[in-house]
């Protein structure tokens, strides 16, 4: 079977932010299948679907309590079914997010495992406390405990993210196989594979207490373990290798060393991963404490990563990351100039490109004027948790402004029209004020428009077998400006030159012929104009 994801580029829909059809507020997947033309003609060629499964939705959907229903909210298992059909004669993919670090405590596994007695006990990893305390001092992803008492058996459950969140326990050999039929039910439905959620903490090596840290306390008992390896191995040879299908992994606090051991083809594991190193090089340790954007840490981690592994799964952007052009291009006078440069610097690398909806209109993070306007779990805990410890409510407010996984998920604007064309409805959160503005309708229209040059990038991405196949190498890294090369064969080769600030710039000698300019030059001169991305090379890129 071919590497058909190394040529594709992956887009990523929020279900619930993208397009509501029943005036209920939420989007769903008749609006997904309404759109579907829209996104062909984008030129993506594999969806990614955030889950749609049946959640009380206590961290949106990430919080399954029946893989193989369908959320009333997003429609019904026809509508998955049309929507796969309908995609595959538009030549589209359909990617499934798979959630199995974790299931919802309102699961029927969880349920029946909350009796001592049941077989699904072991399901989860239910322990006695120590003393009158949790079984060990671990901390979760979600500024919470790791372990929620339960009175009725006098144990506590783990559980690394939200309490609604168990974490599921694969000493038990009757989880994986549980988890091999939810895989085979999707692929069998014609799906093309799976974003796999948090996919490298599966296996906890001990429960043992964990070493103090400022964030997760006893990560190193199951972040990347040998057990986790195992498991993706036995996924690979018993479901994933019988299928026309690819896995990407979401894999937190990896190193390249890791992502290696995740990701060479030699493993047998995942095809791809998300690293995480790049995201976290505007922040102090963790995302709630930005430091300035610098384009040159930036570029230098994303350079190694690119040198580090065979295959990289590039993005900027997914629904819990803020908006890249708010966070690493300028989101007022030069949004539309940043975007598009951020746009030729993610399709420029070598790997797969993953887009979020919404990245390719130059959207910006919200503009919300307080807590009450947010809806994410992660956010409301980590504020709950700083007024804890006493930090002032305004500086609260400006690190939810920065850094809520909110500022991904205001729904898509379509048009400059009533609730941005999202729904008829109340939407299920604030639209950003800017949709007169930001709107695909518009931009559809704009030749000169951000999606506009999206289109573009993608269309010349598609012809390039050097940006498609070729090596990187970086050749200057400043808080000025980003310059790489892609190469094949030796002689063919193309310049990527990105200019990061608000001045026109030269960057230095460099030469050869325009090939694509976001600024409209045609005739290289030897500058660029404020947040220009140019891509240089000869007659024969
Ligand atoms: O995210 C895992 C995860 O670690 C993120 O929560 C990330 O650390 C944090 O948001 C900082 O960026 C995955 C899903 O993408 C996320 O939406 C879920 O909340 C989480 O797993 C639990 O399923
Ligand atoms: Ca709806």
């Amino acid at each position: 079977m071919s590497d058909w994801w190394k040529t594709e580029i992956v887009y990523q829909i929020y279900p619930r932010s993208f397009q509501d059809t029943n005036n209920d507020g939420i989007g769903d997947l008749p609006g997904i299948l309404s759109r579907l033309p829209e996104i062909k003609r984008l030129g993506v060629g594999i969806l990614w679907l955030s889950p749609v499964y049946a959640s009380p939705n206590d961290d949106n959907g990430y919080d399954i309590s029946d893989y193989r229903s369908i959320h009333p909210d997003f429609g019904t298992l026809e509508d998955m079914d049309r929507l796969i059909a309908e995609a595959r004669r538009l030549d589209l993919r359909i990617v499934m997010d798979l959630v199995i670090n974790h299931t919802s405590d309102e699961h029927e596994w969880f349920r029946k495992s909350r009796d001592p007695q049941s077989p699904y006990r072991d399901y989860y990893i239910w322990k006695p406390g120590v003393g009158d305390g949790p079984p060990n001092n671990w901390t979760s992803f979600f500024a919470e405990d790791c372990w929620e008492f339960d009175p009725a058996s006098g144990e506590y459950y783990l559980h690394l993210f939200s309490r609604k969140q168990p974490d599921l326990n694969y000493r038990n050999p009757a989880v994986l196989r549980e988890v091999e039929e939810i895989m085979r039910f999707w692929l069998e439905k014609g799906i093309s594979g799976f974003r796999c959620d948090v996919i490298n903490v599966l296996f906890k090596d001990s429960l043992d207490d964990g070493k103090k840290k400022l964030i997760l306390t006893g990560s190193e008992h199951y972040i990347s373990r040998e057990g986790t390896h195992e498991i993706l191995r036995t996924l690979r040879r018993d479901v994933l290798s019988r299928y026309d299908c690819f896995a990407v992994g979401e894999t937190v606090f990896v190193t390249p060393q890791m992502g290696r051991d995740l990701c060479e083809p030699s493993r047998g594991e995942l095809d791809m991963i998300f690293s995480f190193e790049h995201m976290e090089t505007d922040q102090y340790i963790v995302k709630w404490f930005r430091r300035r954007f610098s384009p040159r840490r930036l570029a230098k981690v994303i350079a190694r990563w690119q040198g580090e592994l065979t295959w990289n799964a590039n993005y900027f952007e997914n629904h819990d990351q803020p908006r890249s052009v708010s966070r690493f291009g300028d989101d007022s006078l030069y949004r539309s100039a940043s975007a598009k440069m951020l746009c030729v610097f993610l399709l420029s690398l070598r790997g797969t490109p993953f887009l979020y909806q919404g990245q390719e209109l130059g959207m910006t993070n919200f503009d919300y004027e307080s807590m009450d306007e947010l809806r994410d779990i992660e956010s409301r805990n980590v504020d709950k948790m700083l007024k804890r410890l006493h930090f002032p409510s305004g500086i609260r407010w400006r690190m939810m402004q920065k850094s809520s996984r909110d500022n991904a998920r205001t729904p898509y604007p379509w048009t400059a029209g009533k609730e941005a064309g999202f729904t008829d409805g109340t939407p299920w959160i604030g639209i950003n004020k800017n949709y007169s503005e930001i709107n695909y309708d518009m931009e559809d229209r704009d030749p000169d428009s951000v999606l506009a040059s999206y289109r573009r990038m993608i269309r010349f991405r598609a012809e390039s077998p050097i940006l498609l196949t070729g090596s990187f190498r970086l050749l200057r890294a400043t808080n000025r400006s980003v310059i790489f090369e892609r190469s094949l064969g030796g002689e063919r080769r193309v310049t990527v030159l990105l200019n990061f600030t608000k001045r026109t710039i030269r960057p230095g000698n460099f030469a050869g012929k325009v090939l694509l300019s976001t600024a409209g030059t045609a005739e290289w001169t030897g500058r660029l104009l404020p947040y220009e991305a140019v891509i240089l090379g000869g007659d024969d890129a």
